[in-house]
């Protein structure tokens, strides 16, 4: 990578000189197994790599050499005896798909290091996961690394729409995907699989579930005709080739999101009714016509009955009739339906619609049928408890749904981290097996896993803001391991990204890990309160600014109090729950301070358990927050001329933006307390609007 930012692949010259010897010593001789796609991937990695890392020119044999001190060897036991000889057969032979083993051996009198695996995906992954080690100075004189990926599939949702070339809630700029000029290939395609492989992403969905209507003008006026779901005609399957043989190469499928009419619009069909025989028949060669062209193809994924977007209830047919209809056309190929659960319905309270939707449809949907679900039950909110749904679908394979780009927190500008939210639902006891089931135990099925709606696009530095290069990073790695500490990802991630300096490393995880709680503070006031923010026509503007008065039924701000009554008494959402989650969110006194607006439509003078009131506690909240960002900032300002001034000027800047940002959510916030309630900030702070 040079033309673009390296993000956490930089590969810098290892800086203590005893470990840069002893790296020397395993890795300045390499073999990697001459075989598959993915061996002539991990040889251009270590070729791009070592020589950053170990300062000198890495000598890459074409067959395990005999006459040096050390060396690194890449492959399947089956691929070298060298391999075969040092690592005992059934270690590997156990090994999950992508697995692997990284281990420090010695064979006929030298020091080596093996990366080996049961697949050729493992040893990619294992490859990246020495990369890692080296970047940020493990010691590998002792190694003996064994891992396994927690979920099957890690999946990554690009809401890109081709030719039009805009990316849905990206603030990174356009798509990165030059879809007019496919098969061709950019360089940049192969750094963005290296990016994704590195971190453990087997799958990438290439295109927008919103497969009509673009949402803005783009600068391509001829383009903006362009509707997702034409990347299923002919010709533009044709253009997908290239494309999936570069992924291949990392390991990565990739996969469509498509348009549950598409027998009509792509198709001349007068009906898209998943029951008629010559629909399916139409998915079913609509199937084998990519699956020639792709035969690794991922699969389909569908928003349907969502938004704008067709579905099965178009023919007064339910989501399983939908799903199945697709997916019994990609069973021959060994594909898959991820099926989204984001629907709409009847309900006025949103969150009650997935559960109410999807559970009594359990177990009635086909194997190879995934059912997508959003973290929380309502749409990516800063932060919402975690859904119902999780757990309650013991028959149907289920997928967990992130958004990695920041739509609702600070998009482009704020520093805000996502995996601690993350980390809240996945460790989140859903009491579907007793106690002790988190979120995180979930998915484990083969036709299961996580996944991450994405923030790349075609910025210098990918995700438009630098510190956001680290959602990317941490998708991936919580995907992979879910019970890794937040803080041990984060660690690892600014050491390879910036520095080893350990100064450096706790100030940048500092500012990501506190990140969260000061946008949650400043955006919503904290208690679970949500939709605070403008739904602007402008693109740009879209969610960013705060808005409250355009939400009320979303935060149930009146003049009596505020909150949503999601009790039994009131939507009953909170019943969807198992006991004791239920009794606890349910009730006032033991429903947790993060969530009690969520909850319960509380007036404005309850009392908080430490005798503070609730506009009191929202006014200190969105106050506390922005003196948090402040404080945030005065600590990336404390790296000045210690991180490189690219990198340095550019978030600085955007902190001043972000703590301007701030202070303008709290002072619309606060005013807009002031105003339903009538109650003033009893330190005298909060303005009127
Ligand atoms: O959060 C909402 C977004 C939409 C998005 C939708 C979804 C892709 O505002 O832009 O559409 O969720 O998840 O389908």
């Amino acid at each position: 990578m040079n033309q673009y930012d390296d993000c956490w692949l930089r590969y810098e010259r290892v800086a203590d000189d005893d470990r840069l010897a002893s790296y020397r010593r395993r890795c300045r001789h390499a073999y990697v197994a001459e075989k598959s796609p993915e061996c002539g991937a991990i040889r251009d990695e270590l070729r791009r790599a070592l020589p950053g890392l170990l300062a000198e020119k890495p000598h890459l044999w074409q067959h395990p050499p005999t006459t040096v001190d050390g060396f690194l060897a890449v492959g399947t036991p089956d691929d070298m005896a060298m391999i075969a000889e040092s690592v005992p057969g059934d270690d590997v032979a156990d090994l999950e798909d992508g697995g692997f083993l990284v281990r420090s051996v010695t064979w006929n009198g030298a020091d080596c290091l093996v990366v080996t695996a049961s697949t050729d995906r493992g040893l990619v992954y294992g490859t990246f996961h020495l990369l890692r080690l080296l970047s940020v100075g493990e010691p590998i004189d002792d190694l003996d690394v064994r891992e396994e990926p927690a979920y099957a599939n890690r999946l990554l949702n690009q809401w890109d729409t081709p030719f039009h070339r805009s990316v849905e809630r990206g603030y990174a700029g356009e798509s990165i995907f030059d879809w007019e000029r496919l098969p061709d290939l950019r360089s940049r395609y192969e750094d963005y699989a290296r990016l994704l492989a590195s971190v453990g992403i087997n799958g990438i969905v290439l295109n927008n579930v919103n497969t009509t209507k673009p949402p803005r003008a783009s600068a391509n006026a001829a383009f903006d005709a362009f509707e997702g779901w034409q990347l299923l005609e002919s010709r533009r399957l044709e253009d997908l080739t290239g494309l999936a043989s570069l992924f291949r190469r990392y390991g990565i499928r990739p996969y469509l999101s498509v348009n549950f009419a598409s027998p009509m619009l792509v198709g001349d069909l007068d009906t898209a009714d998943p029951l008629e025989d010559d629909v399916q028949e139409w998915w079913r060669e609509k199937a084998d016509e990519i699956y020639d062209l792709v035969p690794d193809f991922g699969g389909f994924l569908v928003k349907a009955d969502s938004e704008g977007q067709a579905g099965p209830y178009d023919y007064d047919r339910d989501h399983v009739d939908g799903a199945n209809a697709i997916a019994q056309a990609v069973v021959p190929h060994g594909g898959r339906v991820w099926w989204r659960a984001f629907v709409y319905g009847s309900h006025e309270d949103r969150a009650v619609q997935a559960h109410d939707t999807f559970e009594p449809l359990d177990g009635e949907f086909a194997d190879n049928v995934t059912v997508q679900i959003k973290n929380g039950p309502v749409d990516f909110q800063p932060r919402e408890p975690a859904s119902t749904l999780f757990g309650a679908m013991p028959k149907t394979d289920l997928g967990l749904e992130l958004q990695i780009t920041q739509e609702y927190t600070g998009q482009g500008v704020h520093a805000t981290s996502h995996l601690p939210m993350w980390k809240e639902v996945l460790e989140f006891d859903t009491r579907a097996d007793g106690e002790g089931t988190p979120v995180s135990s979930l998915f484990r099925g083969d036709g299961e896993g996580v996944v991450g709606v994405g923030n790349v696009g075609e910025d210098y530095n990918w995700t438009g803001h630098y510190l956001s290069q680290s959602n990317l990073y941490a998708f991936g790695r919580a995907a992979w391991d879910p019970d890794r500490s937040a803080e041990a990802i984060t660690r690892e991630w600014v050491r390879q990204t910036f520095d080893d300096d350990e100064d450096i490393v706790d100030t940048v995880t500092e500012i990501l890990h506190d990140s969260w709680e000061a946008c949650i503070d400043y955006e919503t006031g904290g208690l679970g309160l949500m939709h605070m923010m403008h739904n602007g026509e402008e693109y740009l503007e879209n969610h960013y600014y705060p808005s409250p008065a355009e939400w009320p039924g979303y935060h149930g701000a009146s003049e009596d109090g505020i909150g949503v009554d999601r009790t039994e008494s009131g939507s009953g959402y909170v019943t969807q729950y198992r006991e004791p989650v239920a009794e606890r969110y349910g009730s006032v006194e033991t429903c947790p301070e993060k969530f009690l607006l969520f909850f319960h439509h509380l007036p404005w003078d309850h009392e908080l358990e430490d005798g503070t009131t609730v506009v009191q506690r929202l006014y200190d909240n969105c106050f506390a927050g922005v003196e948090e960002v402040e404080r945030l900032r005065e600590r990336w300002r404390s790296l000045e001329g210690r991180v490189d001034e690219r990198r340095y000027r550019h978030v600085a800047e955007r902190f001043d933006e972000q703590v301007a940002q701030a202070e303008r959510w709290r002072d619309v916030l606060t005013a807009y307390f002031r105003e339903h309630s009538g109650i003033p900030d009893e330190r005298g702070r909060a303005r009127d609007g």
